[in-house]
C-alpha cells in the first residue's frame, strides 16, 4: 500500500452516499463510477468542474486537482481526496463484499501491476488518440466544454474549444506522444487490443469471472479510446469486437454475483495473462525505469528506448512512486510467492520490475 497515502486512507470513512465530482470524458472517473456501481456502494455524482464543485461543497482543493475527486471523512470533516488506486483500496478494506482484488496475493499482485499499466500506460494512447487526429481533436474539443456545462452560451462555447484543445495538444509532448513516438503507441495500442480480445475469448475478465480493479482501470481508458474517439474507437471495431462487447458491459456489472472460485487460479492466470505482460515489459517497464531514474537525477525530462524509438518526456514524481509500489507490494509476499512470481516476471520480460535492493 502507498506509504505516503497510507495513513489518511487509513483514517477515511465512507460517506453514504459517496460523492463524486468528475466529467463522463475522465477515464478515471468512469473507471470509479463503474468501480462503485459493481461493488453496490451507494455513491452520487456530480459532472461538472471540479473547483467550482469543490467550493460548493466549501472543502479544500486537493493538490493537484484531478479527476475524479471523491469526498470522504476524515478525523469528523469531510475531505476531497483523489487518486483512484488507494481509494479502492480504502473501499476494500471497509466493503469486504464483491471486492475488486484477489484474495491470493500472487493474483493481487498481478492485478496491481496490471492496474497500474491501465491508469498509466493505456492513458497514453487515449491522450495520444484524443488530441493527435484533426477528427478527434475537433470532437473532443466540441463536446468536452459540453461535458462541464451542458447550456454553456454559444461565445463562450467556441472560446473554450479552441482553448481547451490547444492546451491540450501543447500536454501531448508531456505523455510522450510526437510525430516519432505516435507508431510507438498506436502499434502498442492495436497489440493491446489483440491481447484483450484474446483474453475475453477465454474469460469474461482478465482474472475470471468476475471484476478486478485492473479491468476497471482499462474499462476506464477504454470508455474514452472506444467509446468516445472515433478514431481509436474505429480501430478497436476492426480489432477486437469482444472488447468492444465488454467496453460496453463494463458500464454496470452491478447484476453479477461473483464467488471466491470465479477467480482463475494462478496457474491459469499465468497462462492467460502472459501477452499482456509481455507489452508491459515491451514499452511499459522501460518508461517506469527512466522516468525513475531522471526523477532520482532530478532531472526534467528523461529520453530511452522503447520498442525501436527514441521516446523523451516529462518527468513524473508520481511514476516514479508507481514503480515503488510495485515493489512495496512485491516485498509484501512471502519469499514462495515472491520466487513464483519472479519465474512469471522473468518469462514475460517484466523482471526489471522488481528492483533488486
Ligand atoms: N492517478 C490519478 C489520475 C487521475 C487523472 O489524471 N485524472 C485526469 C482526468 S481523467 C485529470 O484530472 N487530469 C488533469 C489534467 O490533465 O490537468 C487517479 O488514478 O485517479
Amino acid at each position: 500500500m502507498q506509504k505516503d497515502v497510507c495513513s489518511e486512507i487509513l483514517r477515511m470513512k465512507s460517506l453514504n452516499p459517496i460523492p463524486v465530482i468528475g466529467v463522463p470524458a475522465s477515464p478515471y472517473t468512469r473507471k470509479m463510477v463503474a468501480l462503485l456501481r459493481y461493488r453496490r456502494i451507494p455513491y452520487t455524482v456530480e459532472w461538472g468542474n471540479a473547483r467550482e464543485l469543490i467550493e460548493k461543497h466549501k472543502l479544500e482543493a486537493p493538490k493537484p486537482v484531478l479527476l475524479p475527486v471523491m469526498i470522504f471523512e476524515i478525523d469528523g470533516a469531510h475531505k476531497a481526496i483523489t487518486d483512484s488506486t488507494p481509494i479502492i483500496h480504502h473501499l476494500e478494506n471497509e466493503f469486504p463484499d464483491r471486492g475488486v482484488i484477489p484474495h491470493d496475493p500472487k493474483l493481487a499482485f498481478l492485478n496491481y501491476v496490471l492496474e497500474d499499466f491501465g491508469d498509466e500506460w493505456v492513458t497514453k494512447y487515449m491522450f495520444h488518440y484524443r488530441w493527435h487526429f484533426k477528427e478527434d481533436i475537433d470532437k473532443a474539443g466540441t463536446i468536452l466544454p459540453l461535458l462541464h456545462d451542458v447550456s454553456l452560451d454559444d461565445e463562450s462555447h467556441k472560446a473554450f474549444k479552441q482553448g481547451f484543445a490547444e492546451l491540450q495538444i501543447s500536454r501531448l509532448w508531456v505523455v510522450g506522444s510526437n510525430e516519432i513516438t505516435a507508431p510507438i503507441i498506436e502499434s502498442s495500442y492495436k497489440r493491446f487490443l489483440q491481447q484483450l480480445e484474446d483474453c475475453l475469448s477465454k474469460n469474461a475478465f482478465l482474472f475470471g469471472s468476475r471484476p478486478s480493479s485492473a479491468d476497471y482501470a482499462i474499462f476506464g481508458q477504454l470508455s474514452a479510446l472506444i467509446g468516445f474517439d472515433p478514431t481509436s474507437r474505429t480501430i478497436a471495431h476492426e480489432i477486437s469486437p469482444r472488447v468492444i462487447a465488454w467496453q460496453d458491459r463494463m458500464e454496470d456489472m452491478s447484476g453479477i454475483d461473483p464467488a471466491e472460485d470465479d477467480w482463475l487460479t494462478y496457474e491459469v492466470a499465468q497462462e492467460d495473462l502472459a501477452d499482456i505482460f509481455q507489452e508491459v515489459g515491451k514499452v511499459y517497464l522501460p518508461a517506469l525505469l527512466a522516468n525513475a531514474k531522471a526523477i532520482a537525477a532530478e532531472e526534467k525530462t528523461w529520453t530511452t528506448q522503447i520498442d525501436g524509438a527514441q521516446w523523451k518526456q516529462r518527468s513524473f514524481p508520481y511514476q516514479a512512486k508507481c514503480l515503488q509500489w510495485i515493489n512495496d507490494e512485491f516485498n509484501a509476499l512471502n519469499s514462495d510467492d515472491q520466487n513464483q512470481i519472479m519465474v512469471f516476471l522473468k518469462k514475460t520480460g517484466c523482471q526489471d520490475l522488481i528492483v533488486k535492493e
